[in-house]
């Protein structure tokens, strides 16, 4: 049986009308985030991958605002202004009138909902004014020197503005009308957009505010610092951490936003827990982030997709290994970690670590399967590197030559035959051909190993990445069945290396590998999950929790979950690595079946299941601003929203017993038949990951 909708019983599916029942109860939200058309990092998909679901929901009653950031915006953003006679345009209008620039329009992303922008250096000359302000109000200093925070304060003021505005144009735009009093809902994300509602409570603005944690500024310092952080939460003496780290001004403002909203969020239990300790107030509803989840029409379509970026990333791998190419690509796995470089909160540190045991354990049980592993992390370079260019530009050459030769032997076979006349085997291939390939044979050989890394890593030596390869001895030899590939650069089409999405680069892999330290959500694994591809997460990523808290058997749907919480360092690295020589043992059947398995989640985390709470946190903020509002879902159905449950998963039926014969035996090892002629139970059953 395929699990396709999520059994919770409670969906936002119910509730997408486009904005029907918010326009009828006159209810308006905006969504505030510094990353909203303005991408920076996990938030800006959050936002932008949400959008769909929130212009369902709410239709042209959903804003989101943020600030101008003109290179994004200019290629993100179809600017308009608002209809004449709506509050929208009365409010931008009222704004303007003061001197401050905004951009309107919508988002080109799905959904297309509407965004207003707000210029940052046309309210520039009002800083020391906003600064006193929240200096007067809450006892909350920003340096000068911290632009960035600036920066925030002017954001925060300006959209305060903005809703004052809205709220009146609202008001009036409803009595001439004869409507209901409007309501209005404020949604901030992180505490670059918190002034905005911090200035909205102590200025007495009557609306209904959330304010949602994706991170906090002190758990992130402090996990980066090397601290037994989950073991000491309850113990920091938090200011002291803040000032110590000179972010004590902004951890105020992300404090200060915390307590004044009238709903406070987070995106996991972990964060939730960490929220408490360090910002001193329990979140009232998580907010785990989803994903917007386009489905292919043919399950077998994305296997597909997965086959065809294989066969680039393998483009790449003859390239990088060149000379040194002594490996069947047949039985060649891909792994990735992918992120900000933030090495230790990632856990790049152990996945090095446990890749040269996987090393070890290839060698001595699996020597014909190799593993190359990717790591792609943003650092600085100074551009590509000389051996990883001239291997791609020899295997082209060769590959350029041989067709070349094809299509000749090709012409002469067909004259020969056209003459009446056998082509004779030895004379197809010319002395010329012979020469040609030589030449490009010996161009082929190569006196030093294939590099680690695809580019100069500008200060080599103090590189942690590269300073773990050379402890764990992981140089590429061909001796080593793991092989190391540090790309330290975001991937994108017009890479020369890969010419890769990352996306389609994720579908060629078949690991995704994130044993995080540090990591309130995670949005990597979840990305694998949709696309079918299996992942290693931790029991410390927002992520890892939410899959251990809703499916019966994580690994049996190829979400590893490693524990990085209750036992020590050297157990987790060996617990990843025997993860992972786990599924260096499976057979291609078996890779497909868990694919399939894993593919079957993405319901799971679908904003369209995952967005009723959103929809939760809004509705608490305004029953406390507007009690007597009452909301048409009601109490219960919220309730049942996190009764998401996936239970062991219950194998594709194999094929019908009259065509069975037919088929041929499944072989355990190297067959690629279809998946559907397979019993899973049996193919699984020697990896323990049978769920009988
Ligand atoms: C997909 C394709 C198959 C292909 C397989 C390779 O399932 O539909 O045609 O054989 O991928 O899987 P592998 O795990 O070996 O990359
Ligand atoms: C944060 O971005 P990060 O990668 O700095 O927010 C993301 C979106 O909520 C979250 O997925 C991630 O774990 C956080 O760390």
């Amino acid at each position: 049986r395929r699990i396709s909708r999520v059994e919770s019983g409670a969906d936002l599916l119910d509730f997408l009308d486009r904005g029907q029942s918010a326009s009828s109860e006159n209810r308006f939200t905006f969504e505030v985030a510094w990353e909203a058309a303005n991408k920076v990092g996990g938030i800006y998909t959050v936002i932008r991958s949400k959008a769909f679901v929130s212009t369902e929901e709410l239709g042209d009653q959903y804003c989101l605002m943020g600030p101008y950031k003109e290179e994004c915006a200019r290629q993100e953003v179809e600017e308009f202004e608002f209809p004449n006679n709506s509050p929208y345009q009365w409010a931008v209008n009222a704004i303007r009138s003061l001197g401050y620039k905004v951009h309107c329009g919508r988002w080109l992303v799905d959904g297309n909902p509407q965004i207003i922008l707000f210029d940052i250096g046309s309210a520039a000359w009002k800083l020391d004014e906003f600064r006193q302000e929240l200096w007067e109000k809450c006892s909350v200093g920003i340096p000068h020197l911290d632009i960035e925070c600036n920066d925030a304060v002017i954001l925060g003021y300006m959209i305060a503005q903005f809703i004052s505005e809205f709220k009146s144009a609202a008001e009036r735009f409803s009595q001439e009308r004869g409507l209901s009093e409007p309501k209005i809902v404020t949604h901030f994300h992180e505490w670059q957009a918190g002034v905005g509602l911090i200035a909205i409570r102590t200025r007495h603005i009557d609306v209904a505010t959330v304010f949602t944690t994706h991170a906090t500024l002190l758990g992130r310092y402090l996990c980066a610092g090397n601290t037994d952080f989950y073991n000491n939460l309850a113990k920091f003496s938090v200011d002291e951490e803040a000032g110590k780290r000179q972010i004590y001004h902004r951890y105020c403002i992300e404090r200060a936003a915390t307590h004044l909203a009238h709903v406070f969020t987070t995106v996991s239990e972990i964060t939730g827990y960490e929220a408490e300790h360090l910002l001193k107030r329990k979140a009232d509803v998580i907010t785990p982030n989803g994903l917007n989840v386009k489905k292919f029409s043919a399950i077998h379509e994305f296997q597909n997709l997965h086959a065809m970026a294989k066969e680039k990333i393998h483009e790449f791998t003859r390239g990088h290994f060149f000379g040194h190419f002594d490996f069947n690509l047949d039985k060649t796995l891909y792994f990735f970690i992918a992120g900000r470089y933030e090495f230790s909160n990632k856990g790049a540190d152990i996945f090095i670590e446990a890749l040269a045991r996987l090393n070890h354990y290839l060698k001595s049980s699996l020597p014909d399967t190799t593993v190359v592993a990717f790591l792609i992390f943003p650092a600085k370079t100074n551009n590509f590197n000389v051996e990883s260019l001239r291997g791609h530009a020899v295997t082209k050459q060769l590959r350029d030559t041989i067709q070349h030769v094809q299509q000749d032997i090709g012409r002469r076979m067909y004259d020969t035959c056209l003459s009446g006349r056998l082509p004779d085997g030895n004379q197809l291939l010319t002395k010329e051909d012979i020469v040609k390939i030589k030449r490009c044979l010996y161009s082929l050989q190569r006196h030093s190993m294939p590099p680690v890394t695809t580019h100069n890593i500008v200060d080599d030596w103090n590189d942690p990445v590269l300073n773990s390869i050379r402890r764990c001895n992981l140089f590429n030899t061909v001796h080593d069945r793991v092989k190391i590939v540090f790309h330290p650069e975001f991937l994108n089409s017009t890479n020369p290396l890969f010419g890769l999405e990352y996306e389609e680069f994720v579908r060629g892999c078949h690991l995704g590998v994130f044993p995080s330290y540090y990591e309130p959500w995670g949005y990597t694994p979840a990305e694998c999950t949709v696309m079918g591809i299996l992942s290693v997460t931790t029991n410390l990523s927002g992520f890892g929790c939410f899959m251990q808290e809703h499916i019966a058997d994580p690994k049996s749907y190829g979400i590893y979950i490693v524990d990085r919480r209750f036992i020590g360092l050297e157990n987790t690295i060996q617990q990843l690595a025997q993860f992972m020589y786990d599924f260096s043992k499976m057979n291609r059947r078996q890779r497909i079946i868990m694919r399939n398995r894993t593919e079957r989640l993405s319901d799971l985390l679908d904003w369209r299941n995952l967005g009723i709470y959103y929809r939760q946190a809004r509705i608490k903020a305004l029953q406390t601003v507007y009690p007597d509002y009452v909301d048409e879902i009601g109490e219960s159905v919220y309730s049942r929203a996190g009764n998401f449950n996936f239970p062991r998963p219950v194998s594709a039926p194999p094929s019908p017993s009259s065509s069975r014969h037919t088929t041929p035996a499944p072989s355990l090892h190297g067959s690629d038949d279809e998946e559907d002629s397979v019993d899973e139970d049996q193919e699984l059953h020697e990896l323990g990951m049978n769920n009988k």
